[in-house]
């Protein structure tokens, strides 16, 4: 009974979706419309779980939420279980989530980005907050919105439209817990840590990955960083183009360059898969969007948009990826 009426509303608020306003060219684009309004309610459900910190009860239902929204997507899914520490010796159940489409296709992509949430608001501008977990909406939760969306996208295709290469969307665990301001870099990541030593089935190579991080924030744009253009300098090429054919330079720009930044996607390159970081800066000071490790990364703050401008970019790239 419960389940019915979750699944009517949800198809009520799907219709929602507005068609893609058609960018200034006359560029036609093969790639369906990225539906914004599916991806914030992926947020909304992640964050109702309350903070995904490890070892949590939240964690492990909104865990099983995930996996259970790529199964009824049509993905093949893999669950990599693991122990490992957090700086401070806390010991952690991890789990990155591994969702498939075409798991037997040869020629694939990667898109990956953290499932975890902070346990620690020590940005926040209130010291007692520096212990509370945050609800991580756009540290964590935007990226797996978007991406659980690319994968409703791509079991709705027409046969005629179908994409014909595999794509696997990797949900990291444990990657926020780190040292915050220059501590030891390791503490960072651990669940891509892990998988760059155990990938989730042998021999698995992708042509290239894209790692989506805070991508649902206000006022955010996407400068290159600055790791993914030295290990994967055309796949940035590819994206930000991609980005511009379609309408959205103004979110993907090349005004300035971005930082060198400790995050997933260094674990992709170090087990030889060339892989980019698109990480969200603030749009007035180009560091980190104002809500990161705050109590205010919230739902409150996601912002339809943003998330827009990532989902039909990544869309745009699989698409033309044949
Ligand atoms: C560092 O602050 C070293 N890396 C940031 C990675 C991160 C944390 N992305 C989101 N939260
Ligand atoms: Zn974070």
């Amino acid at each position: 009974m419960k389940k019915i009426l979750y699944f009517s509303l949800f198809s009520l608020l799907l219709i929602g979706c507005k068609e893609q306003k058609p960018a200034e060219t006359n560029y036609v684009s093969p790639a369906p419309v990225f539906c914004e309004d599916s991806a914030y309610q992926y947020v909304k459900e992640q964050c109702a779980f309350g903070p995904r910190v490890m070892n949590s009860a939240a964690h492990d239902s909104c865990g099983e939420y995930i996996a259970r929204q790529f199964q009824r997507f049509g993905m093949v899914v893999h669950h990599q279980y693991a122990d490992s520490k957090l700086y401070d010796g806390t010991p952690i159940k991890m789990r990155n989530i591994i969702a498939s489409y075409r798991p037997e296709a040869s020629t694939r992509i990667l898109l990956a980005g953290h499932w975890d949430s902070r346990q620690w608001a020590d940005n926040d501008p209130d010291e007692s907050n520096h212990n509370t977990p945050i609800d991580g909406a756009n540290d964590g939760g935007s990226s797996i919105g978007v991406m659980l969306e690319l994968a409703r996208q791509l079991q709705l295709a027409n046969d005629s439209d179908k994409v014909k290469i595999g794509v696997d969307f990797i949900c990291w665990d444990a990657e926020d817990n780190g040292i915050s301001g220059g501590g030891d870099e390791s503490s960072w990541c651990l669940g891509s840590q892990y998988w760059a030593g155990h990938h989730h089935v042998e021999g698995y190579s992708a042509r290239y990955g894209i790692n989506l991080d805070m991508v649902g924030g206000h006022q955010t744009v996407f400068y290159r960083e600055q790791y993914s253009m030295r290990f994967a300098p055309t796949v940035v090429d590819k994206v930000w183009a991609a980005a511009q054919r379609i309408g959205y330079g103004n979110y993907f720009s090349y005004d300035e360059q971005g930082g060198y930044i400790t995050d997933d996607h260094l674990q992709v390159n170090r087990s030889g898969i060339p892989c980019i970081d698109v990480i969200g800066s603030d749009r007035e000071n180009g560091g980190f969007p104002a809500t990161w490790h705050t109590m205010n990364d919230n739902v409150k703050n996601i912002n339809k948009e943003t998330l827009k401008a990532v989902g039909q970019t990544m869309l745009e790239v699989i698409w033309t990826e044949q």
